[in-house]
């Protein structure tokens, strides 16, 4: 039995839990830790900041400061404070009274530009536990890092911060979450955990913190690294999977053919051995999770020690995947400046009604939305624009309308940037009548309308992957 083994052996099982991060994944975590029988009881880390100090004495009146539906949340952090077991406090200290300390903190781009990650609130996070840190404790990383992260910068600062030595006087461990906004309880009992240790002692450690809140998942044991390239890899696969229909989407229209007939046609070939994950082309891919994910996997594999055998001078695969992706709201520019075309206008002073903020349907989500480069370059090219969305009510510097008619009203161009479940009720007739055009422009992101209910009602219409009848006559 090594050092930290003895030291976790006489401090017995985890009875005390503390989380650093009070949003919407550290705040799910805490009160599903507190529920559970075996743990005695939780903190809530949450400084005592202009933004969000008052998530604190929210939380001890048992109220949750997560906005949007997560159903069972509000009672289950009801109940857990009612009962003594989960508290949130700004004080610090609290940690080195502990048994085990999670940190989940958003690590978002400093600016899309660069693609690097802002590590600072992480590396406050990482400070603060090294400082209240104490022989035979666990530390867990549960924000998505840059492979390495764990075994490289946070044990780095813990260890200088605590003057311990991970793997020997503390238990350090990366657990990703995988959460999704409106199932956060229900993806963490049911998701399987990914719990990677710095060593085995840590990951045995780590597997006893988080088994007691899996109802239907499992817990998968790794290193630490493993489950940070597991975690970036799971986004980066997805990216790649909507990038490869994405462009299917623009062969197909260079060829004249409707890519969901040669959708339906891949996705037959079933069997057993046989996968074929074709997903959906679009007008481009948002949120917070695969916009970035790729580029950590990118960056992990840079900073490691190891090396790199690829073919010469090639691009990553999944860095052009993240680049088709990113072209696809360019490309539904094109398709409406090309529509407005053929019936004689420009962009440069032609009225776009956008329909469509959020960067997933039926949601009020707009992180990193493509509906927004999308926006930028109609209004680089000098045409009107207006936005509409039935859930998103606010976005820095843009007028967002949920009155559909106001926004329709003298269009010369309506594009569908969402699939938002409203809109696939949108007829021609009243398209037609709103917009008060004799051919008015509609280009379809999202797969939303049937064409030629539109085309034969004088519409010009172009529509991703529709090669069938992106150039059809003009009634
Ligand atoms: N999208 C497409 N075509 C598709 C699927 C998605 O264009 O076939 C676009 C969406 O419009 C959206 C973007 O991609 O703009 C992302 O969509 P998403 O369904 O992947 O939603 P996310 O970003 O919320 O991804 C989350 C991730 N979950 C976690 O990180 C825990 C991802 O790993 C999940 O696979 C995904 O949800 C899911 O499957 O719902």
């Amino acid at each position: 039995m090594n050092k930290l083994e003895k030291l976790l052996k006489e401090r017995g099982p985890i009875k005390k839990i503390g989380v650093l991060g009070m949003g919407y994944v550290g705040i799910p975590a805490a009160v599903l830790f507190a529920d559970a029988p075996c743990f005695d009881n939780v903190f809530g880390f949450q400084r005592n900041s202009k933004s969000s100090g008052y998530k604190i004495d929210m939380i001890n009146r048992g109220e949750c400061p997560l906005k949007g539906e997560e159903p069972g949340l509000d009672d289950l952090l009801a109940r857990v404070v009612k009962a003594g077991k989960f508290e949130c406090t700004p004080d610090f200290s609290k940690i080195s009274e502990l048994d085990a300390v999670t940190l989940a903190i958003q690590t978002p781009f400093a600016n899309p530009k660069d693609l690097e990650p802002d590590f600072s609130a992480l590396i406050d996070g990482i400070r603060n536990v090294g400082k209240y840190l104490r022989p035979g404790m666990l530390v867990v990383l549960e924000s998505t890092i840059t492979p390495g992260t764990t075994e490289g910068m946070a044990k780095q600062i813990l260890e200088e911060e605590s003057g311990l030595k991970a793997g020997e006087d503390f238990a350090l461990a990366h657990a990703p979450e995988r959460v999704m906004v409106g199932r956060l309880l229900k993806n963490i009992r049911e998701h399987d955990r990914i719990v990677g240790g710095i060593d085995e002692a840590s990951t045995r450690r780590a597997v006893e913190l988080y088994s007691p809140v899996l109802t239907v998942g499992k817990v998968i044991p790794m290193s630490a690294t493993a489950a940070e390239v597991t975690k970036t890899a799971e986004n980066t696969f997805r990216d790649l999977q909507i990038a490869a229909i994405n462009q299917l989407a623009l062969y197909c229209e260079a060829m004249g053919i409707n890519v969901y007939d040669v959708r339906t046609g891949v996705d037959s070939l079933k069997g057993e051995g046989i996968t074929r994950a074709v997903l959906w082309p679009g007008a481009g891919v948002g949120g917070h999770c695969l916009t970035k994910d790729t580029y950590h996997l990118e960056r992990g594999v840079k900073i490691g020690n190891g090396h790199l055998d690829y073919p010469e001078g090639a691009d990553s695969i999944y860095v052009l995947a993240r680049k088709v992706n990113d072209f696809m709201p360019v490309h539904l520019y094109n398709l409406t400046a090309a529509a407005l075309e053929r019936i004689g206008k420009s962009m440069k002073g032609s009225k776009i009604a956008m329909l469509g903020w959020a960067f997933i349907r039926d949601s009020d989500d707009a992180r990193n939305t493509p509906s927004e480069p999308y926006r930028n370059l109609c209004l680089k090219a000098d045409a009107e624009v207006m936005v509409h969305d039935p859930y998103v009510v606010n976005y820095p510097g843009v007028e967002i309308s949920d009155d559909l008619e106001k926004v329709v009203r003298d269009a010369d161009a309506v594009v569908f940037l969402a699939g938002h479940s409203a809109y696939f009720d949108v007829k021609a007739d009243w398209v037609k009548k709103v917009t008060g055009k004799a051919n008015p422009v509609l280009i379809d992101g999202r797969n939303v309308i049937e064409p030629d209910e539109f085309i034969s009602k004088g519409f010009v219409y172009k529509g991703i992957g529709r090669g069938d009848k992106n150039e059809h006559l003009i009634l």
